[in-house]
């Protein structure tokens, strides 16, 4: 088997919490009325706070409408609401057939390890149960560049000690598909909707996660 390891993004391929990050920004544009979108909010999937409230600000003309120390106010609005919002999130909450994904990859020897530019990452992963099932878990305090920088990918895999080449990324977002190719890695997509390059493997939802077709 040529694969050694899984490397996971976390929102939207683990658990849904994509949907929690939207609805919180959403909020805070709505309190500005700014234009925020759904189709807007597919350019901060897995891209930082900061970053993200910048793209959200610049979508609106308003890149220079508040200071750094304002900007940083608003970064922990949002992600006060987010906390909040993922504050009743369960093992229940794990989108289907990532469970399965992961018990069948760990059967066969792959190491797992979590690809997430989220710093609620290991809280998130605390609340599904499954912080200890991963081989290695980035830390995103640690990562200077977010997606799709590929640094995030390539420090899971120099971790984990494992060749680049034989691991695979799983990925919801453009950014993040990107950074798995920049990374030298094989991309699986999740319903990912606009991408500048597709992805090695496309899937329409985690439901398609299939070890058999993955897998090389
Ligand atoms: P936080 P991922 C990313 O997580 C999200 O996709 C992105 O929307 C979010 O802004 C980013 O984490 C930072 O999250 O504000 O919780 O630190 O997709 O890399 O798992
Ligand atoms: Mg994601």
């Amino acid at each position: 088997m040529k694969t050694k390891a899984i490397i996971f993004d976390l929102d939207g391929v683990i658990t849904d919490s994509a949907k929690y990050h939207f609805q919180a920004w959403k909020e805070l544009a709505d309190s500005f009325g700014y234009k925020f979108t759904e189709e807007d909010n597919e350019r901060l999937k897995g891209v930082s706070r900061l970053d993200s409230l910048n793209i959200i600000l610049e979508i609106n003309g308003a890149l220079d409408a508040f200071t750094e120390e304002e900007k940083e106010a608003l970064c922990t609005k949002k992600n006060d609401n987010y906390v909040h919002l993922i504050g009743s999130v369960t093992p229940e909450d794990m989108l289907p057939g990532v469970a399965k994904f992961m018990a069948d990859a760990k059967a066969v020897g792959l190491k797992l390890a979590v690809a997430s530019v989220s710093k609620n990452a290991p809280a998130l992963l605390t609340s599904l149960g499954i912080i200890d099932e991963f081989d290695y878990i980035a830390d995103a305090r640690k990562i200077t560049r977010s997606k799709p920088d590929p640094e995030i990918f390539a420090v899971c895999a120099k971790e984990l000690g494992i060749d680049p080449a034989l691991c695979v990324g799983v990925e919801d977002s453009q950014a993040g598909i990107e950074a798995i190719h920049a990374a030298g890695m094989k991309s699986v997509g999740i319903n990912v909707t606009v991408t500048s390059r597709e992805p090695d493997i496309h899937l329409r939802s985690t439901a398609e996660l299939d070890f058999s077709n993955i897998i090389e």
